[in-house]
Order: structure tokens, then sequence, then C-alpha cells
């Protein structure tokens, strides 16, 4: 299984294919609504949320409702292109059609903790319109569509996936608050932050509004849990097969994201040998279960057979309303950072989409041990496998 996303924050539309997936998954536009709106939700996001739809079409790899096998494209068109069209055209335009138009005004002072500065560099602009544009995380929209794709596939193998916000700020879950199931997604989406203890999203609530007043931006902590999944995904055998590895490096390229834990991960660390590790018992059928599940899922790389379990660290977004310092890069002046609007905190969104990037990865895992050219054909595989451990 791989993808590829394409498409800026304000150009016409955003593209995502996906090859790989086996024949005869239901998908059609309306699940792709469904998870799209999902990432729209949360409280603190920004004026553009409010305004801007996710037009969905389904271009190609699948007829009435049911994917053939072939290549999948998605397109999301952005509604906001109209007031964009000049500035971000592909074609040339005189420049006479944009002079004077804030949207088409040099952006030469770089936000601190963003993409603006080391992609001027890199790729040699003399101002940011050009990076931000396809660093911005708009492009998330790609992914979460892609996601869902994934996600019927694994849905029709009994695998299913929820997110939710472990923090916000400094305000966090207590550590021994439950964790919610698949069947718990209508009640985190009711949440304003998509958290699963209420008292705790009461608290973030008060805490996004604090940061909105004082002109600031938050990050947190989102989680998540996908059950059903069948030991033996990934490999221990080489660094690029772990699947620990590889969600790692899924949820790390979400913007913004700038630290990943398997399980207990961070908290492990601090705990001694025998308080760190899943003790393997007989439950009272027999079946050899773990006693607890620290290791998120995850013993040596390879999943064994517990809810896969994965935490990602959301810094608070860079575009802060009250300006960090910065230079201006066509005088070479001290000044403040550009900013014309912002979230005050996505993260509600990030778990939506690091839902996606998981979603996308146990895929992939799941097609590499049990692939087949047709869901029945990958079903078999798994039940087959299932039955001789
Ligand atoms: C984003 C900045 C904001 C967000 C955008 C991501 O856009 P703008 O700068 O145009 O106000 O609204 O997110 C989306 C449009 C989206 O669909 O999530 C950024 O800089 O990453």
């Amino acid at each position: 299984l791989r993808w590829l996303t394409s498409g800026e924050s304000h150009g016409k539309s955003l593209i995502g294919i996906i090859e790989g997936l086996p024949a005869g998954v239901e998908l059609n536009t309306s699940h792709i609504d469904k998870t799209l709106a999902r990432r729209r939700l949360g409280y603190g996001r920004g004026a553009r949320m409010k305004f801007e739809r996710d037009k969905v079409q389904l271009l190609a790899g699948v007829r009435h409702g049911t994917t053939m096998g072939g290549p999948l494209t998605i397109e999301i068109a952005n509604t906001e292109w109209p007031k964009w069209e000049k500035v971000m055209s592909a074609d040339p335009v005189d420049p006479a059609e944009i002079e004077g138009q804030a949207r088409s005004a040099p952006l030469t002072r770089p936000r601190p903790g963003h993409a603006d500065y080391p992609g001027m560099q890199k790729y040699g602009f003399t101002e940011a319109r050009s990076v931000l544009e396809r660093a911005s995380a708009r492009e998330t929209a790609t992914r979460v569509a892609l996601g869902t794709a994934a996600s019927q596939l694994l849905n029709a193998l009994g695998i299913t996936t929820v997110s939710h916000t472990a923090a916000v700020g400094a305000v966090s879950v207590p550590e021994d608050s439950g964790l919610p199931t698949a069947a718990d997604v209508e009640v985190l989406d009711a949440d304003p932050l998509r958290c699963f203890h209420p008292q705790t999203s009461e608290a973030m609530v008060a805490e996004v509004d604090a940061a909105h007043k004082a002109g600031e931006t938050l990050g947190g902590l989102v989680e998540v849990i996908v059950d059903g999944v069948p030991p033996g995904l990934g490999s221990y055998v080489h660094w690029d097969r772990r699947l620990d590895s590889r969600l790692a490096g899924a949820l790390m390229s979400i913007q913004a994201i700038k630290g990943v834990e398997i399980g207990d991960g961070f908290r492990t660390a601090a705990r001694r040998g025998s308080e760190a590790h899943d003790e393997i018992a007989l439950n009272d059928e027999g079946r050899v279960i773990r006693t607890t599940n620290r290791a998120g899922g995850i013993e040596g790389g390879m999943s064994n057979g517990e809810s896969v379990r994965v935490r990602a660290a959301m810094k608070p977004i860079a575009t802060v309303p009250r300006p960090l310092r910065t230079v201006d890069t066509a005088t070479g002046e001290a000044t403040t950072a550009h900013h014309q609007r912002s979230d005050v905190c996505a993260v509600p969104a990030a778990g939506v989409v690091a839902e996606a990037m998981v979603s996308l990865v146990i895929a992939q895992a799941v097609l590499e041990k049990f692939g087949g050219d047709s869901l029945a054909e990958v079903k078999r595989n798994l039940a087959s496998y299932l039955k001789n451990l």
C-alpha cells in the first residue's frame, strides 16, 4: 500500500492517491465527507474552518461504492479558491492583476517554529508564500481522506481505530482515566476538545479561552488506539520493518508534531523493569492474555495482539497572534513575524489526522502479511493465520 498527496493550502484542490487497496472494499463519498467533517471539529479552530467546505470527489478507483483494485484518486476542492485564483495561478499572470492585493504581498517576516525560513533558504525563495502553501496543515485533509479508505478496509477485517485528546497545553486527562473504543467516537466528536474525560474537557475549554485572550496558541497530546489488531504485524528482523518505527514516522510526519510515544513510552522510561512490562497470563477461558498494556500492543517491533496505542505531541501553532521576534528577510531589520489569522488550538483535529495516519500504516502492514487482490482473499488469509496461531 502506498499513497501520495498533492496540493496547496489556497490552491484549486488537494489530491490524494492510494495504490494497493484490494478490490471489494466499500467506500463512497459520504464515508469521506463524514471523516473530513470530524477533522474540522474542535474548540479553538480559526475562522477559515467556519467558511470553507471540503468538497470531495472520488475521481478513480471506485465503482458503485466498491473499490476495484486500482489506484484511488480523491480530490478535495478548496472552496476558498476563487479568492486565490490569480495569486495561486499555475499559469503566469499579469503582475498588474495582483499588485496591491493583500494576498499577494511578499511574506518576508518568517514565523519562528514554522517552515517559512528554512523553506525559503532551501528552495531559494525570496518570500514565504510558496513555502507555507505546501507546508500548511490544510494538506492533512487529504491524509484524512486517504485514511478513510484504509479504515474501511480495516473495519471490514474487524480492526477499529479511535483517537482522543489527552492534553491541551498543560491540562491533561488523569493518568488512570479510562480509554475510549471505536464505540465512543460519537461521544468524543460531541465533546468540544474530543476529550474522553468531561471534567478535563471543561478545563481544556477554559485553557483555550485564556490562550485566545492572551493572543497565544496551544499544543497538546493526542492518542490513537487500534483494537482488533492481529499479532505479528511488522517485524523485528530489520529496522524499517518494525511497526513502532513505521507508526512513529507516520505520526511525526504530521505538521506540528514534535514527539511520539508508543504505549506508555516516556513514562515507562521512569519505571523499574518489573513495573514496565506486561505480564503474560491465562484468562478463565485458557486464552493467553496480557495483564496490562504498557507496551501499547507492540513488542519487538511487532503487534502482540493487544490494542495498539500511540501518542503524538503537538507544539503550539507557529502563527502566534502575539507575534514573536523575527528578521525581515527583505530589509535585514529586526521585526515581528507575519500573522493574519490562526487557530488557537488544532489538537482535536490532529487526533483525527493521527487516526488516519495510523490506519494507513496498519492497513499497509495488514496487506503485507495477509495481502490479496480482493477483500475476500485478504479475509481468508487472515482467518487461516489466526486459526493456526
Ligand atoms: C493553516 C492555517 C489556517 C488553517 C489551515 C492550516 O489557514 P489560513 O492560514 O488560510 O487561515 O485554517 O487549515 C485548513 C485550512 C484546514 O482545512 O485544516 C496552517 O498554516 O497550517
